[in-house]
């Protein structure tokens, strides 16, 4: 049987209904698969995040040969560097007359396999990533005209398209939209967080972490207690426990940030979802099911759903919107470099020095870690736009562009002007200690601003509001805060920002 066509895998395409295998079959076509040299290096990933996709790779190359598919795996081990040039290769052992991929999910490969039909002289067919329940184009419909994009309003669109938590009239279950009032109680330690399981590990994946703890000595992180599912009945695994353990809580605490615990109630499966492991809607359906035989509360049901059907499909269609040229903003012009201890976690600062260990340990912060913790001392302390993001897209597990960038640049650092987020996340110390308990063991006063043992949070909030002024009154969900910083008296102004000058250049130097 001659080869028609060969169909090329990527490491986050690991799912069987990706639009690349649909009518595909193991007479017709052969798969390719590679781990490369362009992909783990175009920024320094996280090792547990290598482990996980190149584990999770090799696993669904066996569940592809399980179905009769021949399959060119190439491994690390054989020193390829570029998709590209593994496809050539494979094109030219198999004498297969065309390739096919999914789209991949980033600007950057996408750039690069735009060339290929030139370059490899064969048709190449780049199919719509279906994987997604708003598709590229879609985005750009509901975008256009729209002076603002807000997430609220596309989430509605959304909810109506796939008919979640509506009532028989079509309106929203419990007559709101959106429950996130109920989804902000702060943590003091009153419950007990559920014991999460963690994957076994099998002979695949042992070799894998072999393989990563060699040739990647220098990346950030480590292997300890690598704990993630690497396929997708895994994955399902760690979704169905997060349902019958997590959720009903997941609400109360989405916005908590606990001494105890890394993840609290959160699900951990952004990166199934990234990879292709999980899919998004079966997800959104079991937590409405669950809702609907009693199994959590409503606020808990719609916050989840929210997320995945709102803001994850938002920042996708933000991304694309936008590229290329959207990660070159810098609205605040902040360019301070990213302090040493960004890559140990070595600062007195309790709750960022929690936030960004468990970040190098785990390759995992939830959400208000990553944008109330880190990210709002980036913000205020004006670090370089491009290295935290960077930063953001090498220490976490789920991280890929597509993601990660509308999320650090747009939502935690303001750095696109509002294209993302309505207002900075801007606060201080007093938001971190009303979400949890992290001030209770800091050896920061949460309760002062300036001299000795202060919070920095607070100093550099004013030092931001200050120094944003002018920009940040044309906004009008800021324009209070100006409004009380500039009542208060010149002297006290001076002297706050004085204070937040020197913690920031003890904290942050401006020379590196
Ligand atoms: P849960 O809190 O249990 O939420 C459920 C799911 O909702 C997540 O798994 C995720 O798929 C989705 N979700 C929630 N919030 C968002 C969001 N803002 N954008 C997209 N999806 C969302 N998420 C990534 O998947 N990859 C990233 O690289 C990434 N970088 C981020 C950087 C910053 C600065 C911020 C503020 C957020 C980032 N997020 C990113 C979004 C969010 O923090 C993570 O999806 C979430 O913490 C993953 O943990 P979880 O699976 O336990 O999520
Ligand atoms: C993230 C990643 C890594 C570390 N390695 C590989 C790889 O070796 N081979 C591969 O096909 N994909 C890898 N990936 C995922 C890709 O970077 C991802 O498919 C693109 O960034 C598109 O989103």
């Amino acid at each position: 049987m001659v080869t028609r066509r060969l169909i090329l895998i990527l490491g986050d395409q690991l799912s069987h209904n990706i639009s690349s295998l649909k009518d595909a079959s193991p007479d017709q076509d052969e798969i390719l698969m590679c781990e490369v040299r362009d992909e783990t290096d175009y920024v320094g990933h996280h090792k547990k995040k290598i482990a996980f996709i190149f584990s999770a790779m090799r696993h669904f190359r066996d569940a592809l040969r399980a179905e009769g598919y021949t399959v060119h795996y190439i491994a690390y081990e054989d020193g390829v560097t570029s998709l590209e040039a593994a496809a050539r290769q494979v094109l030219a052992d198999t004498g297969a007359k065309a390739l096919r991929c999914c789209e991949p999910g980033e600007a950057r490969l996408a750039e690069v396999m735009a060339g290929w039909e030139e370059r490899l002289a064969v048709p190449v067919a780049l199919l719509e990533d279906s994987r997604f329940l708003c598709s590229i184009d879609d985005f750009a419909d509901w975008a256009r005209g729209r002076k603002q994009l807000r997430m609220e309003y596309f989430y509605r669109e959304m909810r109506r398209r796939y008919q979640l938590l509506l009532d028989d009239d079509g309106e929203p279950e419990g007559g709101q939209w959106n429950y996130d009032a109920d989804n902000r109680s702060g943590w003091r330690a009153r419950e007990a967080v559920p014991e999460r399981p963690a994957a076994a590990l099998d002979a695949t994946t042992r070799d894998v972490l072999a393989l990563v703890t060699e040739r990647f000595p220098d990346n950030p992180g480590d292997l300890e207690a690598f704990r993630l599912a690497v396929t997708a009945e895994e994955a399902e695994a760690q979704f169905q426990w997060f349902l019958d353990h997590a959720l009903d809580r997941f609400g109360t605490y989405q916005d908590a940030l606990a001494e105890e615990s890394p993840w609290l109630f959160h699900s951990l499966i952004s990166m199934y979802l990234n990879i292709g492991l999980l899919e998004p809607l079966a997800l959104c359906r079991a937590v409405e099911a669950r809702w609907r035989d009693g199994g959590c509360s409503l606020a808990a049901a719609e916050g989840f759903i929210r997320q995945i059907l709102g803001w994850r499909e938002y920042v996708r269609g933000i991304y694309w919107l936008h590229m290329p040229g959207y990660g070159e903003h810098n609205a605040l012009a902040a360019t301070r470099p990213l302090p040493d201890w960004f890559w140990s976690g070595d600062t007195d600062l309790r709750c960022l020095q929690q936030a960004l260990k468990q970040t190098l340990d785990l390759g995992y912060a939830h959400h208000i870690q990553r944008l109330m913790v880190i990210g709002n001392f980036a913000l205020l302390a004006g670090l370089d736009v491009r290295s935290v993001c960077d930063w953001y897209l090498a220490v976490y597990v789920d991280a890929f562009e597509w993601v990660e960038l509308p999320n650090t640049l747009g939502m935690a650092l303001y750095g696109d002007g509002g294209i993302m987020a309505s207002k900075p996340y801007a606060a201080s110390g007093k938001y971190i200690q009303r979400q949890g308990n992290h001030c209770a063991s800091c050896r920061y006063d949460v309760r002062k601003t300036t001299g000795e043992g202060a919070c920095p949070y607070n100093a550099l909030y004013w030092r931001f509001i200050d120094r944003h002024a002018d920009y940040l009154k044309k906004n009008a969900r800021m324009g209070l805060m100006v409004g009380s910083w500039q009542k208060r008296k010149a002297a006290e102004r001076k002297a706050i920002v004085a204070w937040a000058d020197g913690e920031l250049e003890r904290l942050a130097p401006a020379k590196g």
